[in-house]
């Protein structure tokens, strides 16, 4: 028997026949900040909430789209090789942009057309609260498309293709929302490499739990976050083109530099402070026309366009992977001291050098670390969203109870603003049978 939630959505889904139905789990990242786009690891869990789609094939192109959630009106489009974008912001964009790259795909490989379908979603991952709602809903969607073609590929490669689709809605994204619910694996977290995509399960020490806590203040990155996370991502590339030019090496991004711990040692040499845009050229040695080709693509939407932080940047990132290094050995020893450090150490580093807490996210890291917390640091892109803490399971209840009495009293708080996360499995894909 299906359990209700679906049975609804295969309920309301119109046509008959044969169905499937598509999960896709949100995530929260333990550590590895920003570092993803830049080519060096993150090590984040799958958590056990996650979107759910019900889909079934139309004999055409078109896509119905509907959704459980008031917010979220219904939609169509036609499946193409370019889909027109809702406006920004509008949920069904994460569906089309799934279905483009798809499309282009399948073309490529000679697999054939993406039919179109009738598709209800269901999505239970707390929104814009930095636990990758939006890839959820990508990856969902992506997955159902998919099946409804009768294609199935590797998750590894749906990974990275998934990855590059959601730059469809304006967001200069990294690779780790994809990858992590699409290879998680359960009761793990997962270290994962970019360029080429690479991720191993590390396990979780029994006594480990991870508390994930909204600072109520919503992080869209459809809104005014994307401009914010696009800055960051265009400051780490030219940042690296200037040490690429001061180090005489070729580097497509930070991660791919010899010796980041020189680099770090010597940061206050090689790099300046920051730049304004019309200092790139002598700093680069690349010409406007190569600076712009490859940084200013048009309709980049940019928080500050002609200034440019590169120094504190690279502190941040080169450090927050050394991070993840010593994270994943903590970890895989169980020494939760650590382990919760590198949390605090990764949260100060996020604030500072990269700009991307708020007084909100500070307050709830201080209230966790005062619960019982050994470690706690804002999740995901920043500007808002949540934190994650880590506590040992005989000091659970007390972190919730000092969160609710300190942090969360005085207003209205879903239940969920506060959650105790279960590392859960990756995205799958069911069939339903009439
Ligand atoms: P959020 O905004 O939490 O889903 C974003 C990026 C990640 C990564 C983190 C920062 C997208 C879809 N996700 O995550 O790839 O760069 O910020 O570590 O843009």
């Amino acid at each position: 028997m299906l359990p209700s939630r679906a049975a609804a959505l295969l309920d309301a889904l119109p046509g008959r026949g044969a169905a499937l139905l598509a999960r896709a789990p949100g995530r929260v990242n333990l550590i590895g900040e920003h570092t993803d786009y830049n080519g060096l690891p993150v090590l984040p869990i799958a958590i056990d909430r996650d979107v759910l789609v019900a889909a079934r094939r139309r004999d055409d192109d078109h896509v119905d789209l509907s959704n459980t959630g008031a917010a979220f009106p219904p939609r169509q489009y036609a499946v193409a090789a370019a889909i027109p974008p809702s406006p920004a912001g509008d949920w069904a964009n994460y569906a089309k942009a799934a279905a483009e790259a798809l499309v282009a795909d399948l073309g490529r490989r000679g697999l054939g057309a993406l039919p179109g379908g009738a598709f209800r979603v269901d999505g239970r991952v707390p929104l814009a609260a930095g636990l990758s709602s939006s890839s959820a809903l990508l990856v969902a969607c992506g997955l159902a498309h998919l099946s409804l073609a009768g294609v199935a590929l590797p998750p590894a490669e749906l990974a990275e293709l998934f990855a590059r689709a959601e730059r469809y809605v304006g967001t200069l994204s990294g690779g780790m929302d994809q990858a992590t619910a699409l290879l998680a694996r359960a009761d793990h977290a997962l270290r994962i490499d970019f360029f080429p995509l690479r991720a191993r399960p590390v396990t979780i020490p029994a006594s480990a739990v991870f508390v994930v806590a909204q600072s109520l203040e919503r992080a869209e990155k459809s809104g005014a976050a994307r401009g914010h996370y696009n800055q960051r991502v265009t400051e780490c590339g030219l940042a690296c083109a200037v040490l690429a030019q001061r180090l005489g090496v070729a580097a497509a991004r930070l991660g791919d530099l010899p010796g980041p711990e020189r680099v770090l040692d010597d940061l206050d040499r090689l790099l300046p402070e920051d730049a304004r845009r019309e200092m790139l050229p002598a700093l680069t040695g690349l010409a406007p026309r190569e600076l712009d080709r490859r940084f200013f693509a048009p309709g980049t939407v940019l928080a500050a366009p002609g200034r440019f932080e590169l120094r504190r940047r690279v502190r941040h990132v080169l450090g927050e992977a050394a991070r993840v290094a010593a994270a994943e050995e903590a970890l895989g020893t169980g020494d939760l001291e650590t382990f919760g450090a590198l949390m605090d150490a990764s949260h100060r580093s996020c604030a500072t050098d990269y700009g991307v807490s708020t007084p909100a996210l500070d307050r709830l890291v201080a209230v966790a670390r005062g619960g019982g917390a050994l470690g706690a640091r804002l999740t995901g892109a920043g500007f808002g969203g949540a934190i994650v803490a880590l506590v040992e399971q005989a000091h659970v209840d007390r972190l919730v109870r000092t969160l609710d009495r300190e942090f969360y009293a005085a207003g209205s708080a879903p239940p969920e603003a506060r959650l105790v996360v279960q590392p859960a499995t990756a995205a799958s894909v069911e069939r339903v049978d009439p």
